[in-house]
C-alpha cells in the first residue's frame, strides 16, 4: 500500500490492534501516504521509531461522569481526554460533547491536531476529549450539572502548562463557562486552563469567529497564488451552520462571496440570491432549528431535509464545516460534476479518504482541515498568551495575528508540497509541514 516497508509493517500493526477504530485508523492512513516522500529518505525516522511513537497516544485517559437530570434521574456518560503528544508544548486541543464520541473518533482528532498544533508555529502540544453526553435536547441546568461534573474528574489531568482544552461540537461558549467555573471553584487559581472563555473572564476577542475566519484567510491565500484571484463574486457552499460553518459564511460573504447554501443535521436551505447572514446569525444563536426555519423569513429560500444533498448545489468553492466523512465519494462527484473548483476543509476530516483522491484527481484544489481550520487553535494559543500576560489584545490585533498565522500555514504547505510532490497537493505540504516540527522536538528530547 505505501512505498516504504516500515509504512507497510507499521500500518498492519496498528491496524490489527486496533482493528474496530475506523475513524483513528484513516487518520493514519492518510498521513503515512504523506510520510512516504519523508521515510524513504531520512533513516532517522525508522531507527527512532518516530512514527511508532507519533501514533500512539502519550497517556489516554477515561472516566466516568455521573449526572442527575432535571427529573431526579442518576445519568452514567463516559468522559475521555487523549494527551497525544506534548513534543512541543502543553497538549492542547478541544473537548467534544456528542453521542458519536468514542476513543477511534477522539484518536483521530488527537493525532491530527498534534500536526495542526506545530503548522500554527505556537507552542501547543496535541490533545482532545470530550463525551458521548449529547447537549441536544438538554435543559441549561443539566448542562451546568454535566459539564462540572466532567470536570470533577478532569481538572486532575489539565492545566495551564500541562494541558489546556477547549470547545468543539457540542461544546461552546456556556459549556466552557461551566467547566471553567468549576476548575477555577476547585484549584482555587485563576489561570488560561480552557480556551474560548467569555470574555469577561480572560477569553480572547476573535477566539468566537477564529475557524471559520481562517478557513476563508487560508482560501484567499490558496485562490491568489494558484489562480491569481480572489472571492469576489464566487459561489460557495458551506455545511454545518455551528460555530465553524456560520463565521466561514459571514467571511466568505464579506469578502465579497454569494453564500448560497447552508446545513445543519436536519437539512440545508439553498437561497440562490445569497442567504440572509444575519437571520442565519439570529437563527443560529439559540434554537438548532436554522434549516427548518429560514423559509419563514425567506419564501423564495428552498428547504431540503437531506443535509448531504448540499453537495448537489453548483458552486464554486465548498467548504465542509459539519463532521467527519461528512463528504462522500457521491458528493464530491457532484461537485465536480457541477464546476465547483476548490474544497476547503473547515471541519476535522470531513472527507472520506476515496473522496479526497477524487477531488485530487480531478485537479481540483484541495485544503485539509488540519491546515484549513487551524486558526481556531491558533487563536487559542494567542488567548493563552494573552492570559499568561495578563493583558489583553483588541479585536484588530487578534484579527490581523490570525491572518498571518494563516498565510503562513499555507506557505509551509504550498513549500513542502512543491518540494515533495505537486504545488497543488497541500494534503502532503501540510503534513510533512506539520511532521516536521513534532519530528525534530521528538529527536531533540532523546527517547521518551
Ligand atoms: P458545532 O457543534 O458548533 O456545530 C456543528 C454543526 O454541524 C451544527 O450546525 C450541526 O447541526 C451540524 N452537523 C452535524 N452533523 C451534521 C451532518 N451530518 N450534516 C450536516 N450538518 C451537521 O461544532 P463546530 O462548528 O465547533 O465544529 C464543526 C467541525 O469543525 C468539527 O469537525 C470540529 O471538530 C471542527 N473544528 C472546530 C473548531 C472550533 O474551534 N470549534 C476548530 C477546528 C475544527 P445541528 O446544530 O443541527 O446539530
Ligand atoms: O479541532 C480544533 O482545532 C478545535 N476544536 C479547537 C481546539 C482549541 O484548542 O482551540
Amino acid at each position: 500500500m505505501f512505498k516504504s516497508e516500515y509504512l507497510n509493517e507499521l500500518f498492519k500493526s496498528v491496524s490489527e490492534r486496533n482493528s474496530s477504530q475506523h475513524e483513528y485508523l484513516q487518520a493514519i492512513e492518510e498521513f503515512f501516504e504523506s510520510m512516504d516522500f519523508v521515510v524513504l529518505d531520512d533513516p532517522r525516522i525508522c531507527e527512532n521509531a518516530i512514527m511508532e511513537r507519533l501514533i500512539e497516544p502519550e497517556r489516554t485517559i477515561k472516566f466516568r461522569v455521573t449526572w442527575i437530570d432535571d427529573l431526579g434521574k442518576i445519568n452514567v456518560n463516559r468522559g475521555y481526554r487523549i494527551q497525544f503528544n506534548s513534543a512541543i508544548g502543553p497538549y492542547k486541543g478541544g473537548l467534544r460533547f456528542h453521542g458519536s464520541v468514542n476513543e477511534s473518533i477522539l484518536k483521530f482528532l488527537g493525532f491530527e491536531q498534534t500536526f495542526k498544533n506545530a503548522l500554527t508555529g505556537l507552542p501547543m502540544g496535541g490533545a482532545k476529549g470530550g463525551s458521548d453526553f449529547d447537549t441536544r435536547g438538554k435543559s441549561d441546568r443539566e448542562i451546568m450539572r454535566f459539564s462540572q461534573n466532567f470536570m470533577l474528574e478532569l481538572y486532575r489531568h489539565i492545566g495551564p502548562d500541562t494541558d489546556v482544552p477547549a470547545g468543539d461540537i457540542g461544546v461552546g461558549n456556556k459549556e466552557i463557562g461551566y467547566m471553567y467555573g468549576m476548575y477555577k471553584k476547585i484549584q482555587n487559581e485563576v489561570t488560561g486552563t480552557l480556551t474560548g472563555k467569555g470574555l469577561s473572564y480572560g477569553g480572547s476577542l476573535g477566539r468566537t469567529e477564529a475557524t471559520g475566519y481562517g478557513v476563508c484567510y487560508f482560501v484567499n491565500e490558496m485562490l491568489k497564488t494558484y489562480r491569481n484571484d480572489d472571492f469576489k463574486n464566487k459561489i460557495v457552499i458551506i455545511s454545518g451552520s455551528g460555530k465553524v460553518g456560520k463565521y466561514a459564511a459571514l467571511k466568505a460573504h464579506e469578502l465579497g462571496a454569494k453564500v448560497v447554501a447552508l446545513s445543519d443535521i436536519n437539512g440545508f436551505v439553498y437561497d440562490p440570491n445569497g442567504l440572509d447572514l444575519s437571520i442565519v446569525k439570529m437563527l443560529t444563536e439559540d434554537s438548532p432549528e436554522f434549516s427548518t426555519k429560514y423559509t419563514e423569513y425567506r419564501p423564495n429560500a428552498t428547504f431540503n431535509p437531506v443535509p448531504s444533498d448540499i453537495w448537489k448545489v453548483p458552486c464554486d468553492i465548498a467548504l465542509p464545516c459539519a463532521t467527519q466523512n461528512e463528504l462522500q465519494i457521491e458528493g464530491v462527484k457532484a461537485l465536480v460534476e457541477n464546476g465547483c473548483f476548490l474544497v476547503a476543509e473547515g471541519a476535522n476530516m470531513p472527507t472520506t479518504l476515496d473522496a479526497t483522491k477524487y477531488l485530487q484527481h480531478h485537479d481540483i484544489l484541495f485544503a485539509p482541515g488540519k491546515a484549513a481550520n487551524a486558526g481556531g487553535v491558533a487563536v487559542s494559543g494567542l488567548e493563552m498568551s494573552q492570559n499568561a500576560m495578563h493583558y489583553p489584545w483588541t479585536y484588530a490585533e487578534v484579527d490581523e495575528k490570525l491572518e498571518l498565522i494563516m498565510a503562513d500555514i499555507f506557505k509551509k504547505a504550498y513549500t513542502q508540497a512543491r518540494k515533495y510532490t505537486d504545488h497543488r497537493n497541500l494534503v502532503v505540504g501540510a503534513n510533512i509541514a506539520g511532521f516536521m516540527r513534532v519530528y525534530q522536538a521528538m529527536l531533540d528530547q532523546g527517547v521518551l
